[in-house]
Formats: structure tokens, sequence, C-alpha cells
């Protein structure tokens, strides 16, 4: 008797949860619509160096370089392969010289007060030209954007493809010079306002100097970084006002070694 009780309380209590579920389901309208072949793709960020996706970092040794002595332009496509656009940006390493070893005409050299321990080629390679120094017909060809005379800088812009010497720039991809530049024209031993030569691109990131409007760079879009280094044929150092010579066997035997990272990066 007590079982079928409950029982009966049991199959009363499920009557009324059916009925409820069936007046739920009985009292709204539904209507469902199945959208299929819906895919979510995450964006890529991709950079290219010259078609490699990996790395994008390249390792330069200079060495046997002798005064008078110009790399030429390095020039390195990068391409923004992946889906959004990407800012560019380039950063060049610790510059790592090196003495290796010190031969007979180099010895009186290193007994300069203004010779190092580690080796002096970083020093004297000289990343840029001074505006001056701009061979007469191509000043034309050349516009300065921002100079710092102290510092021993310019930005400029080139009107023409046209060699005016050593630089770090953008250009477009079938140059074979940069449109937009930043030079730097000192070389030497550490100034109270920084260090000088190849030495100072140590540790630094640039952009594209204005080239790429906020150094974006598209999907599908290419641009040209150029670099280059030369010895003057006769090494000089300046001292915060004026030239001095140096002994050019200072830097025989000498290399210097480092690497250039490009990145590419998501704009928030
Ligand atoms: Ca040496
Ligand atoms: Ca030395
Ligand atoms: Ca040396
Ligand atoms: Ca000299």
């Amino acid at each position: 008797m007590e079982i079928n009780r409950k029982v009966l309380i049991s199959l009363f209590i499920i009557g009324i949860l059916a009925l409820g579920i069936g007046w739920g389901t009985h009292s709204l309208f539904t209507d469902t619509e199945t959208s299929s072949g819906n895919t979510f793709t995450a964006a890529t960020l991709d950079l290219k160096v010259d078609g490699n996706d990996d790395p994008n970092v390249v390792y330069i040794t200079l060495s046997n370089m002798k005064p008078g002595d110009d790399t030429g332009y390095y020039k390195w496509i990068l391409k923004n392969v992946g889906s959004i656009p990407g800012k560019i940006s380039v950063t060049f390493s610790v510059i790592v010289n090196d003495e290796n070893g010190i031969n007979e005409p180099e010895q009186a050299a290193e007994s300069q007060p203004y010779a190092s321990s580690e080796g002096e080629l970083g020093q004297y390679l000289k990343p840029g030209i001074h505006p001056d120094e701009i061979p007469e017909e191509l000043k034309q060809y050349v516009i300065i954007i921002q100079r710092n005379d102290e510092e021993g800088w310019w930005i400029g812009e080139l009107t023409a493809e046209v060699d005016i010497g050593g630089t770090i720039g953008w250009g477009s991809k079938g140059s074979s010079t940069p449109s937009k530049l930043y030079s730097i024209w000192q070389a030497g031993p550490p100034h109270p306002w920084g260090v000088p030569g190849l030495n100072g691109l140590g540790g630094k990131t640039y952009g594209t100097l204005g080239y790429l409007s906020g150094d974006i760079l598209n999907p599908g879009q290419e641009v040209a970084f150029f670099f280059r280094v030369k010895l003057d044929s006769d090494l000089q150092r300046w001292d915060g006002t004026k030239w001095l010579d140096v002994d050019d066997n200072i830097i025989q035997s000498d290399s210097v070694t480092f690497s250039i990272t490009f990145r590419l990066e998501q704009i928030p």
C-alpha cells in the first residue's frame, strides 16, 4: 500500500513535469535555421626576407677591409605575406669587434691613446656621409629633412636613383639605391654624445624614416632595406670640433660581426 502510494505520487509528478514540458514546447514559436559552412580563420602576420620565411635575421662579418673600401649596398626585400598589415622595423645587434691579433705595422698604432682593446674597425666604418661630402653634381637630388651636426647625422630624401655614398635606407624593390636615408658621418672613439661609426648602430632600431606611412607594410606589399658601410681612404677621428688624423694601421686584421633583425609587428 505504501509502495503504491509512492508510485502514484511519482507518476503524478512525472505527469505534471511532462505537462509542463509539453506546454513549453507548444506555447513558443520556434524557428531554426542552420547556417553551414562558416569558418573563422585567424589573421596571419608573416614576413619574408628575400623570399625566405626564416630567419628574419641576417648575420654580417666584415673583415680584410682596408682604407678606401666600400661594401656597396646590401639590399634586402621585405614582404608582408600575411593577411593583415604590420609595422616594419629593423634592429642592429650589438656590434662585436675583434682585434684578431696585432701585427707589426698595427703595433705602433695600437699604442695611440685613441686605440681600444677590442679592435677598432667598427669605430671607423662609416655608415653614412657628411652632407658637404655629397658630390656636387648629385646635391640637386638630395633633400635634407633633418640634420644634427653635433651628433653627426642627417635624414634625407633622394629624388632620383643616384648613389651618394654610405647609407642605411629604404626604397622600392626595383631600385638600387634608397629613397629615404639616415646617414651618420662620425668616426672614431666614443664622443660625449654617442658612439660613432658602425658601432653607433649597435642595439638601435629603425623604422622606415617616413618612407612608408606609419611604417606600415600592407599584405602583399614589398619594401627594400639598404645598408652600406665604407672606410675612408684616410682614417680620421672627430674630437667634437675638428678631424684629427688616425694611424690607418690601427684597423689591420680587425673584424666586426653583427646581425640585423627584421621585424613585422601587429598593429594594435
Ligand atoms: Ca688587429
Ligand atoms: Ca686595439
Ligand atoms: Ca686594431
Ligand atoms: Ca689617417
